[in-house]
C-alpha cells in the first residue's frame, strides 16, 4: 500500500507502472468548466475567497498562464463559438457558422469538412481512445460525435446526481472500464462540467460554507446571513455599468435566475457565494478524477489541461454575464500539468482557447490537422519562451451591431463599443499594469473600490493621444486579418 498524493490509500497495480517504464505515449485529460472568471480562483486574485485545493495543487506541479483568452462571439451565447474554436483551432470568423451582415456579402471561411479535423476526429486517427462528458447543447455538435465515447447532460443541479458529480462518474466508470479490460492505448478524456453556469444551484454543504442560498423567488431579494457571510462584493463592483452594454433583452444581463436585473449588494453577494459553492464542487470532483488516474498509475503520463469556456462579471463592472471583453469576462483560467512542465511555473503565454488544440497534438506528437489556426505554446510549456503573440484580439457582437471590440498588446488594452445604432459610442483606454481590474471613473467613491489616481479610462487624457492612437491602428489591423466583418464608427469602411 503506498499513500498517493490525491487522497486515496490504493495498492498500484504492477501492469500500469510497467507500462510508463516502455514509453507510453502521453495521456490527455482536457478539463472545462462553463463560466468561470480568473479572478475567481486565488492564484489569480488572492482576495478571492474560494477555496480550490484540488487546482491548487496542480497549478502547483504544473504552468499557470496570465495571458490565456477566449477570442469572442457573435452571438449572445458565447460558450457556442467558444467550444467550436476549442474543439477545431479555428478564429472567431472562421468558424462554420460565423455571421456577417445581412445581405453585406460577407463570406466566412471555413472547410466544410472541418468537423474531421477537430479534436476527437484527430486524436482518434492517432490511435487514441477519446472519452467526452460535458453539458449538452451550446457547442459544437459534430465535433463532440466524433468522440467514441459520449456522456452528455447539463447538470446544474445541487446534488451529485442532478450536479458536476455526474460529469465525474461519467469518467471515473469509464477509467474502470478501461482498467478492468487493460487497455493500453492513450486515451483523450474531454471532462467538461455545466457549472459554475447558472443557474448555480450548489450542494447545501458548500452554500453554508459560503454564506449563499439557491434565491428562487423574483419578488424578494435574498438575505445575506450574518453568521456566515457571503463573500465580499468584487472589488471592481459597480450597481450599474455607466452606458448600454448593447444588447437589449440579453439573458445573462436580465434573466438569470437569483439574480433578473438585480444588482445590489446582497444578490450580488450570495450569486458570488453560489458561483463559489459551484467552482468549489467542481474542484473536488477533479480531486475524485486526479486520484482515480493516480490509482491506476496513470496520472505522471497524462496532460491535464484546466480552463473555463469564458469568463464571467457577476457584479463587476455592474454586469453580470459573459458579453463583455473586460479582462474578468475575456480571460480564462488556464493551467496545464503534465511531463516535462516546470512544477510551480508560470507564464504569460498570450495564447486562446484556440491554440489548445494545436499544443495537444504537439505534446502528443500527433499530425497536426492543417485547419487548425492555433499555435502552439509547447514553447512555453518547456520554459523556451514566455507568449506566443504579441498582440491579442476580443468581439463580443451577439447584440446590436457592430458591438465591441478590444485590442491588448503588452500592458495596454482598448476596448470600443460601437451599439445601439450609433447610440452609444465608447473607448476605454487601460494601462493593466497600473489598473488590472479596469476601474473607470464610476469606480471613485464606492465603498469596496478603491481606485488610485492613475486607475481609470485614459482614452480622453491627452497625455495618452499617441498610445490611443497606436492602439486604434492595432485593432484595425487585427479586425482586417482576423476576417472580422464590420468595421466601427471611426474605422475606414473597407
Ligand atoms: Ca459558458
Amino acid at each position: 500500500m503506498q499513500r498517493l498524493k490525491y487522497g486515496l490509500l490504493v495498492a498500484v497495480a504492477a501492469s500500469s507502472m510497467l507500462a510508463q517504464a516502455v514509453g507510453k505515449r502521453p495521456n490527455i485529460l482536457f478539463i472545462l468548466a462553463d463560466d468561470q472568471s480568473p479572478f475567481d480562483l486565488k492564484m489569480y486574485n488572492p482576495e478571492s475567497e474560494l477555496d480550490t485545493p484540488v487546482l491548487d495543487r496542480l497549478a502547483a506541479e504544473g504552468m499557470i498562464f496570465d495571458g490565456a483568452h477566449h477570442m469572442g462571439s457573435f452571438s449572445g451565447a458565447v460558450c457556442n463559438p467558444s467550444r467550436h474554436m476549442i474543439m477545431s483551432g479555428r478564429t472567431v470568423w472562421n468558424l462554420p457558422h460565423s455571421k456577417g451582415p445581412k445581405g453585406g456579402g460577407w463570406v466566412g471561411q471555413c472547410p466544410e469538412d472541418l468537423v474531421d479535423y477537430t479534436m476527437a476526429a484527430v486524436f482518434n486517427r492517432a490511435g487514441y481512445d477519446t472519452m467526452r462528458t460535458c453539458k449538452k447543447g451550446n457547442s459544437y455538435a459534430g465535433a463532440n460525435g466524433q468522440f467514441t465515447v459520449v456522456h452528455d447532460s447539463t447538470k446544474r443541479g445541487g446534488t451529485d446526481e442532478t450536479g458536476s458529480a455526474w460529469h465525474a462518474k461519467q469518467v471515473l466508470e469509464y477509467l474502470d472500464q478501461r482498467a478492468a479490460s487493460n487497455d493500453q492505448d492513450p486515451f483523450l478524456i474531454y471532462y467538461g462540467f455545466s457549472h459554475p453556469h447558472d443557474t448555480r444551484d450548489g450542494k447545501p454543504e458548500l452554500l453554508r460554507k459560503y454564506g449563499a442560498t439557491n434565491h428562487k423567488d423574483k419578488a424578494s431579494l435574498p438575505v445575506l446571513n450574518p453568521e456566515r457571510p457571503a463573500p465580499a462584493l468584487p472589488s471592481n463592483y459597480l450597481p450599474a455599468h455607466p452606458f448600454h452594454h448593447g444588447h437589449p433583452g440579453l439573458r445573462d444581463e436580465e434573466k438569470v435566475s437569483g439574480v433578473w436585473m438585480n444588482r445590489d449588494e446582497a444578490t450580488v453577494r450570495n450569486e458570488v457565494g453560489r458561483e463559489f459553492a459551484c467552482s468549489e464542487n467542481i474542484d473536488i470532483q477533479i480531486g475524485a478524477v486526479l486520484a482515480k488516474l493516480e490509482a491506476m498509475g496513470e496520472l505522471d503520463n497524462t496532460y491535464i489541461f484546466y480552463t473555463a469556456d469564458h469568463g464571467i462579471a457577476i457584479g463587476r463592472h455592474g454586469l453580470m454575464g459573459k458579453q463583455n471583453l473586460y479582462e474578468h469576462t475575456w480571460r480564462v483560467p488556464y493551467i496545464v500539468k503534465g511531463p516535462g512542465i516546470k512544477p510551480g511555473s508560470r507564464s504569460k503565454g498570450n495564447i486562446y482557447l484556440l491554440d489548445t488544440l494545436r499544443t495537444m497534438c504537439d505534446l502528443a506528437g500527433v499530425d497536426v490537422p492543417e485547419a487548425t489556426e492555433g499555435i502552439s505554446f509547447k514553447p512555453v510549456l518547456e520554459g523556451k519562451k514566455e507568449q506566443v503573440r504579441d498582440v491579442l484580439y476580443g468581439v463580443y457582437c451577439g447584440g446590436t451591431k457592430p458591438g465591441m471590440r478590444c485590442v491588448k498588446k503588452g500592458d495596454w488594452k482598448l476596448i470600443k463599443y460601437d451599439v445601439l445604432d450609433g447610440k452609444v459610442r465608447e473607448t476605454q483606454l487601460f494601462n493593466l499594469a497600473d489598473n488590472p481590474e479596469e476601474f473607470i471613473k464610476e469606480h471613485k467613491g464606492l465603498a469596496n473600490a478603491k481606485p488610485k489616481a492613475n486607475q481609470v479610462n485614459l482614452a480622453g487624457d491627452p497625455k495618452y493621444a499617441g498610445k490611443l492612437k497606436e492602439m486604434e491602428a492595432l485593432l484595425l489591423a487585427e479586425q482586417r486579418r482576423l476576417n472580422d466583418p464590420y468595421r466601427l464608427w471611426n474605422q475606414p469602411q473597407d
